[in-house]
């Protein structure tokens, strides 16, 4: 009951040696954290979940284990849960059970840009839940969301572990707009955000004592070289982690150690880094309920449901679509 479409082709390496170069010429210089997830890198991300200092994960898992039958009634009992940046879906069994429970549950789409994490979380899926059909794709949520099939009855789309903290305002703007046109009348949008809290928490959940982030954010650096044919020196750079609190967001850094030279040979581009020269590899932006509306308003969703855990650090939302105004006589749609 698997199925695995991968979009992820020679346009997918046109695009990132062109999103590479792109940012790598920008100041400062930059890197997408969409490229932190190769094996190696969705298992250092998996390490991070575990850490005591990182409770973004722990916040949701516990109001996902707390509500989630909750979350399923508000969302009208879905049929199908699609699940945006899915990777090992390890909390995502809760909303499942929660489906299973109300009798619900059908199937189960995970979109994924990394396919060796889609197809081991499918495979495991499939014999967790009997019957269950898994039809997972691995794209690019930014640029192929019109290619999750819309065989569902009633969907539920999540974007959970505030991925979406991960995306800059515009990006976050775009990728809200294209939720929305795919969402149908009784579809619900549940989206996981971290919240706005004291700097130290913040800071400390990006640079823990163990240094499985650093080992994280140095790996985008061992992606390039493998992908791009590179000669980045991991240990010339350090890794920074600071809260900017004009922007609300995490700025997580690679900090050369030295004036250094790296080749990309694969594209064929040289880029110079002066010593204390810092490259950008990940924003996580924090968010308040305030914030969140505009977020949903400017997409055109409503917000119908808002759970937090219990010390308020991190918050799940559902939205739908609004019920349109009808002109006078005009029948309903049907749900
Ligand atoms: N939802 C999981 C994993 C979060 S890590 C959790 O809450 O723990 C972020 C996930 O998003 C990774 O699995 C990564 O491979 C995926 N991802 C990141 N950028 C992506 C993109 N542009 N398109 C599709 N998937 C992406
Ligand atoms: C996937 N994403 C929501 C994580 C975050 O918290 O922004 C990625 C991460 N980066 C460093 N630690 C965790």
């Amino acid at each position: 009951m698997i199925t695995l479409d991968v979009h992820l082709d020679a346009e997918a390496s046109l695009t990132m040696a062109r999103d590479v170069r792109r940012g790598l010429m920008t100041i400062p210089k930059e890197v997408s954290p969409k490229y932190f997830y190769d094996e190696r890198g969705s298992r250092l991300f998996e390490r991070i979940t575990e850490l005591d200092e990182y409770y973004p994960t722990r916040a949701e898992r516990e109001i996902l284990g707390g509500r989630s039958a909750e979350i399923v009634a508000v969302a009208g009992r879905p049929t199908e849960l699609v699940e945006l940046g899915s990777g090992s879906a390890a909390k995502t069994r809760h909303l499942l059970d929660a489906m299973r429970e109300s009798g619900c549950l059908e199937a189960y789409v995970p979109v994924d840009i990394s396919e060796e994490i889609t197809q081991r979380t499918a495979e495991q899926l499939v014999e967790e839940y009997p019957g269950l059909a898994v039809r997972g794709l691995v794209c690019d949520f930014e640029h192929h969301l019109e290619r999750i099939p819309d065989a569902g009855e009633r969907r539920l789309i999540a974007f959970l572990g505030g991925t979406i903290g991960n995306l800059y305002p515009y990006q976050r703007r775009a990728f809200m707009c294209r939720i929305a046109a795919l969402m149908f009348p009784g579809d619900h949008f549940l989206l996981g955000t971290d919240l706005i809290k004291d700097r130290a928490r913040l800071e400390a959940a990006y640079d823990d004592a163990e240094r499985v982030t650093a080992e994280f954010n140095k790996n985008v650096l061992a992606v390039l070289n493998r992908e791009l044919d590179a000669d980045f020196d991991l240990d010339a750079f350090e890794h920074i982690a600071v809260y900017d609190e004009a922007q609300e967001r995490m700025d997580i850094r690679l900090r050369s150690l030295a004036d250094q030279r790296v080749r990309l040979e694969g594209i064929d581009l040289e880029v110079e880094f002066a010593a204390g020269e810092e490259l950008r590899t990940e924003i996580s932006t924090k968010f308040t309920r305030e914030r969140l509306e505009e977020v949903y308003a400017h997409a055109g969703l409503e917000l119908c449901g808002w759970f937090t855990d219990a010390a308020g650090d991190y918050a799940l939302s559902l939205a739908r679509r609004p019920a349109q105004a009808l002109p006078p006589g005009e029948p309903a749609p049907p749900a």
